[in-house]
């Protein structure tokens, strides 16, 4: 499809996995995508399927305020990402990151912004991404609100995308599962399914998945908990998989724990709550990433 000048030409900050994944479907739906990198950049997405690879070259950014934005860069660059950005004052971003609160205070007060829930996966490192599974994503506000005017052309490029309205629920069951298996997978360096087989990782996530229940319960008495059957359905389906958390503590990256579990210790001291497991899971995390070699 060939861009028309009057659609909206959307900025990526963080061409990692999920961005360079975003930014295709963007680009299939004939929206222009530009990177922030002050030159040109190639991507490649691979399948693994018999698709052929595919190719996207992303300009540098024009000059000029930004009225589109997706932010997918990890949670702890945010604010590195977004420093002096020209937002636009009704910019509308969508947010493809892994826990909650990342963009608190970054944003101008009119943003609209836009939460992704995702259950595809991607991986590899730039400039090479490869699609692993294409599975389910969720847009949506978290005061709920009807669909942006370009929603449904994006939606006929992005295999299995909804819009949500709310998306709140979506995006607490990806939190739990996150706050279960990203840490517990990264602290023990073991794949996502190891927590299904060994009885003290069993134990130790169904504690963490109780605990977030009674945080989650405590916010809105509708949550329907359930936590410790939905991990480890996650942790069954992707039971191979390498966690986002134990790939950054792998490589002595800065890792999600704070945006993460740490949202979860945030909302428990806004209401007198103490989560002892999520309290020592994360100072477990933040110790072993302030010793990483
Ligand atoms: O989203 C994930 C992550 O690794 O960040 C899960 C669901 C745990 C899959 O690995």
């Amino acid at each position: 499809m060939t861009p028309s000048s009057d659609l909206p030409v959307w900025h990526l900050a963080g061409a990692g996995n999920m961005g360079t994944l975003a930014a295709f479907y963007l680009r299939d739906a004939g929206f222009p995508v530009v990177g922030r990198r002050p030159s040109p950049t190639r991507k490649t997405l691979t399948f693994e399927d018999r698709r052929a690879p595919r190719t996207l070259d992303l300009p540098a950014a024009p000059a000029g305020p930004i009225r589109h934005l997706v932010v997918a860069c990890k949670t702890p660059y945010s604010a590195a990402a977004l420093a002096e950005l020209p937002l636009a004052p009704d910019v509308t971003v969508l947010r493809l990151q892994n826990g909650l609160g990342s963009l608190d205070g970054l944003l101008p007060a009119g943003a609209d912004l836009i939460e992704v829930v995702t259950t595809s996966a991607v991986k590899g490192r730039h400039p090479t991404h490869h699609l692993v599974a294409e599975n389910q994503t969720w847009m949506g506000r978290a005061r709920g609100g009807p669909a942006p005017a370009w929603f449904d052309t994006l939606a006929a490029h992005w295999p299995g995308l909804e819009w949500a309205a709310p998306i709140r629920e979506r995006q607490w069951r990806k939190l739990v599962a996150n706050a279960v298996i990203n840490p517990l997978t990264g602290l023990y360096d073991v794949p996502n399914g190891r927590l299904l087989e060994d009885p003290d990782l069993t134990a130790r996530a169904a504690w963490l998945a109780d605990e977030a229940d009674a945080l989650l319960g405590a916010l809105d008495p509708a949550w329907s908990g359930g936590s410790r059957q939905q991990v480890a359905a996650v942790a069954r389906a992707t039971a191979g998989n390498t966690s986002s958390m134990r790939a950054d503590m792998q490589r002595g990256a800065a890792t999600e724990i704070e945006a993460i579990n740490g949202w979860l210790l945030r909302q428990a001291e806004r209401l007198g709550l103490d989560l002892p497991a999520h309290r020592e899971i994360v100072a477990a995390v933040r110790d072993h990433t302030a010793t990483a070699p």
